[in-house]
């Protein structure tokens, strides 16, 4: 009964990996790795971030990640982005604020694996990221 109920326990595992990789968690560790897209929300600490391995055209459904709690937030990606480290490889990504009836902006974050404060325009108003755009 112990090893039916294990199993039973690791296909909702499996399942619950599906639904994280349909959102794109990147690889699911707290580290910014390689390939990974990775933003992070404020300005004086790297506590609070979301990772990805490819695009993303709506920020307004992903939440920020708490690395020393080790929990998902309530606080959207969605406008609310300080930094972004590019990590993906193989080119730069696009980062875009809609800018509401004004054409939309954006800010292309270098593919060199550092820390990169997004300019004015686009800092804290981001609605969606591409990469080899
Ligand atoms: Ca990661
Ligand atoms: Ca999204
Ligand atoms: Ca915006």
């Amino acid at each position: 009964m112990r090893v039916f109920l294990a199993s039973a326990g690791a296909v909702v595992m499996v399942m619950a990996g599906s639904a994280a990789a349909v959102a794109d968690n990147g690889d699911g560790l707290e580290g910014c790795n390689q390939y990974e897209i990775c933003f992070n929300r404020d300005a004086d600490n790297y506590r609070f971030q979301k990772h990805y391995y490819g695009g993303d055209s709506d920020h307004a459904n992903n939440k920020f990640w708490d690395k020393v709690n080790n929990s998902l937030t309530g606080s959207l990606l969605e406008d609310n982005a300080y930094h972004v480290r590019n990590r993906d490889g193989s080119c730069y990504v696009r980062v875009t604020d809609w800018n509401g009836l004004a054409p939309s902006v954006h800010d292309d974050i270098p593919n060199n694996g550092n820390w990169i404060r997004l300019n004015d325009n686009v800092r804290n108003q981001n609605n969606e990221h591409k990469r080899c755009p």
